[in-house]
């Protein structure tokens, strides 16, 4: 994309027209296994570097501070009528500037200060936003969590229900960064229920998968969903909160004014694209897709001796636990990295290494399958992988491979680059 609109960079500030391209190369050349990362279309990128950047537009459509909205307005009610189609949603706020401010601002609409969450432990897998104590949502609401169960390292419901019983959580909430298998939607409604809680979902990782029926959907058991539109859906940086119409009033309150200002139009209407074209049918082929390859790579994985955490994966990612490689997650993530694969350093549930330097590595498909990439792909990919966990410190063989992932890479061009 930039090497066609940068013309006008180039001539202004040619060191930063040189970064851009520079990036542009790296996410062409390198096979890009970050779970919440992917490739845009280019008509996502088109609709994000536009003059609607220019505008400020507080408020909501036929209720704005600020004249000249005749056109933002027609922008963001489309936004939303693409995702309240796509997703079955009664209410849908697309100004959300990403995942943490639209989980924020569902804090702001249920809670105040002090009042008691129950969210999935960050090193188990859950968001820093669902109450770590490092982020605002631990500071300042009474967060406790839930992890997985040490046998299985799946979500224990018997455990969740008996934490919720006793800490009586004003709001539960389901969702993950780094957990491989589905969440039971119906059974965390039963718990809240029984709990009298909200019940929240936290879908950016999976909501490609949802748009694309490779996944349930939270919507019929939330009260309030929300999401990033940048990974699995495959749309420009930011977040969307869905929730029943009952709460549309004080979930709009809560982003405008309560947690942002104007909202990012140039966003919006990118948001707008990346619906329409979730919404196609070879958006359900792409999500169908993403799950094969994860299945397909982490069979190939496990035929190679490595450990997934739960032995597999329903979705988009992979968490492989790497103890018994005698590598930890960062060495491996580092190596790889050099070898043209990159990918981020986990923790594991359980982890008895340091957050900064975790025993895994999570491992995602939503780019890779963007691009075109298939079973066999994903063969060659754990074979890479397999190579060099092998020999971490071997840099002729991290540059053999990179001369090989780059080789294979230059047949599958992704979207938006090439
Ligand atoms: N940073 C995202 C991820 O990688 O999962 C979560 O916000």
């Amino acid at each position: 994309m930039s090497k066609h609109v940068l013309h006008a960079l180039r001539h202004t500030d040619p060191q930063l027209a040189w970064l851009i391209r520079a990036e542009e190369k790296r996410q062409f050349d390198k096979i890009r296994l970050i779970a919440s990362e992917n490739y845009v279309s280019r008509a996502v990128l088109e609709a994000s570097g536009t003059v609607l950047t220019n505008k400020y537009s507080e408020g909501y459509a036929g209720k704005r501070y600020y004249e000249g909205q005749e056109f933002i307005d027609q922008i963001e009610e489309l936004a939303i009528k693409r995702a309240q189609d796509l997703f079955g949603a009664e209410h849908v706020n697309v100004q959300p500037y990403s995942g943490s401010p639209a989980n924020l601002a569902v804090y702001l609409a249920f809670l105040s200060p002090g009042d008691t969450v129950l969210g999935m432990a960050l090193p188990h897998g859950g968001h820093l936003t669902h109450g770590a104590n490092v982020s605002i949502t631990g500071k300042y609401f009474k967060a406790f969590s839930y992890g997985l169960d040490e046998g299985t390292h799946q979500l224990n419901y018997e455990n969740i229900r008996a934490l919720a019983l006793e800490h009586k959580p004003k709001m539960i909430i389901a969702g993950h960064s780094a957990y491989p298998r589905i969440p039971d939607f119906e059974r965390f409604r039963a718990i809240a229920d029984e709990a009298g809680a909200i019940l929240m979902v936290d879908m950016a990782h999976f909501a490609g998968l949802v748009a694309g029926k490779a996944h349930p959907s939270p919507i019929p058991y939330a009260d309030v969903v929300t999401s990033t539109t940048h990974k699995t859906l495959r749309g420009p940086r930011g977040g969307i909160i869905l929730c029943k119409e009952k709460y549309a009033a004080a979930i709009d309150k809560a982003v405008f004014p309560g947690v942002q200002g104007g909202p990012h139009n140039h966003t919006t209407a990118a948001m707008a694209v990346a619906f329409k074209e979730a919404s196609l049918p070879a958006f359900e082929t792409y999500a169908a897709q993403i799950v094969a390859n994860a299945r397909a790579l982490a069979t190939a994985l496990t035929k190679r001796g490595f450990t997934l955490i739960t032995g597999g994966t329903d979705n988009h990612l992979i968490l492989a636990d790497l103890a018994n490689k005698n590598i930890s997650g960062r060495a491996a993530a580092v190596a790889l990295n050099a070898a043209g694969i990159v990918l981020n350093c986990n923790a594991v549930p359980f982890d008895k290494r340091k957050p900064f330097d975790p025993s895994g590595i999570r491992i995602g498909t939503a780019a890779v399958t963007s691009r075109g990439f298939m079973e066999a792909e994903m063969e060659q990919i754990a074979v890479c992988i397999d190579e060099v966990i092998r020999a971490p410190e071997d840099a002729a063989l991290h540059a053999r491979i990179a001369g090989e992932v780059a080789s294979l890479c230059s047949k599958f061009p992704p979207p938006g680059l090439g």
